[in-house]
């Protein structure tokens, strides 16, 4: 299982939250908390890149700094 700890910016509220957690568990990430404008994920190497997480979490609107 790998980490990763991203800033986004944009992100708001509850449902901006809520938002991206979902996208991100629907491409297939274990687990994601958010702390301010961290996000932090985890993820199975096998099935995700960092890349298609960054991804999805733009095209929710937000920018990935
Ligand atoms: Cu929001």
């Amino acid at each position: 299982m790998k980490n990763v700890t991203l800033v986004v910016d944009g992100m708001h509220c509850k449902s901006c939250e809520l938002l991206i957690e979902d996208s991100l568990k629907g491409i297939g990430a274990e687990k994601v908390s958010f702390e301010g404008s961290k996000v932090n994920i985890s993820f199975d190497e096998g099935r995700l890149h960092p890349n298609q997480i960054k991804q999805v979490i733009r095209e929710e609107g937000y920018r990935v700094v």
